[in-house]
């Protein structure tokens, strides 16, 4: 007998049922992220056939060239939440400044920031990219949202997830009310399945994922932190995993455990704080992690606690496993 079939939309409303006094309006604004992210997994999965691949020749505000199928998950995205009547401003990472909602269209309560397609640079070669979001209720009086509604803690996210295009697509999601929820795409009926319920990260891996390509420019802490995952001993040496996108090394860590690093180093003194960005990859999967049991910190504080500063703020990020993560952390306190 085939276990219960549980589409993630009826999963959605099924979780509404608990606070009787919702209006609705978050279920249907998860819904419509849902939907967007079916259109691009089609696209990605063609990209390769309908010659989308390959760049626009433009080059996006972080200074990186930006390809057709960025543009095309970017713009998918905007048009649906747009349109949805349940958002009133938007921040994604290819766009300097926030994008409101036009005037002749209905705007909501909820502003939402998103990589479009993380880990771009591997469309081309076709290894997995995914979208990461995250949902926060704006926190201004003005109604058509303003940046400022953007730079809110992660802890006060109302919902925050990604979806991975790989083998198959998945989108993974918490809202916060504790539980941490994957669904895999069913091409065939074109509908997300509940197939992780109630994921829990194991709280110590054996896995490591870090660029060891920047070792040069590594701080103290972090060298001898990954001297010591890699030395003999309780458990260890660790497995290296490292698919340069975030999400697929992220995804897979929350399901074996295990620990991702991507620290400030010593490369650039303009650009002290590592590659990640806080609002719409660092906070959404701190947000994830957390729920499943497991920790996000820069390497001194708690990635939910930071204050943003600006839109495209860049962070350490260091996250995964409790035991892993804390490890990491009394090394950069210098007890280890
Ligand atoms: P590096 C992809 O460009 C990305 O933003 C993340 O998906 C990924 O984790 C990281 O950059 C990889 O960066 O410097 O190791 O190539």
């Amino acid at each position: 007998m085939a276990d219960r079939i549980v589409t993630i939309e009826s999963h959605i409303y099924e979780q509404q049922r608990r606070f009787p006094e919702s209006t609705g309006e978050f279920s249907g604004l998860l819904c419509d992220i849902a939907l967007a992210t079916k259109v691009i997994s089609l696209e990605v999965n063609r990209a390769g056939l309908v010659d989308i691949l390959g760049g626009t020749g433009t080059i996006n505000i972080q200074g990186e060239r930006v390809r057709r199928l960025d543009v095309f998950a970017r713009d998918i995205m905007i048009d649906i939440l747009q349109r949805s009547g349940k958002v009133c401003a938007i921040a994604t990472e290819e766009d300097a400044d926030i994008i409101q909602v036009p005037r002749d269209l209905p705007n909501g309560h909820y502003i939402v920031s998103f990589d479009p397609l993380d880990g771009s640079s591997n469309i081309d070669v076709n290894v997995s990219i995914g979208t990461i979001f995250s949902i926060h209720y704006k926190s201004g009086s003005d109604e058509n949202g303003t940046e400022s509604d953007f730079l809110q803690p992660g802890v006060k996210q109302i919902c925050a997830g990604y979806v991975v295009y790989g083998s198959s697509t998945i989108m993974v999601y918490t809202d916060g009310s504790g539980g941490v929820h994957g669904f895999t795409l069913d091409p065939s009926l074109g509908e997300f399945l509940l197939s992780h319920p109630d994921i829990k990260i194991p709280e110590r891996g054996r896995i490591y994922s870090i660029n060891e390509g920047y070792e040069c420019w590594w701080k103290e802490h972090t060298r001898r932190y990954i001297e010591y995952v890699k030395s003999e001993g309780d458990g260890r040496p660790y497995t290296s995993r490292y698919i340069g996108s975030l999400v697929s090394d992220f995804h897979r860590n929350l399901l074996y455990g295990g620990i991702f690093l991507y620290p400030e180093d010593t490369r650039d003194p303009k650009r002290p704080h590592g590659k990640l960005r806080l609002l719409y990859e660092a906070a959404p999967l701190a947000l994830v992690v957390e729920a499943a049991g497991g920790k996000a910190t820069t390497g001194t504080e708690r990635i939910l606690d930071l204050e943003p500063d600006e839109l495209h703020q860049r962070v350490p990020l260091i996250l995964g496993s409790r035991l892993d993560v804390e490890d990491y952390e009394a090394f950069c306190r210098g007890e280890r």
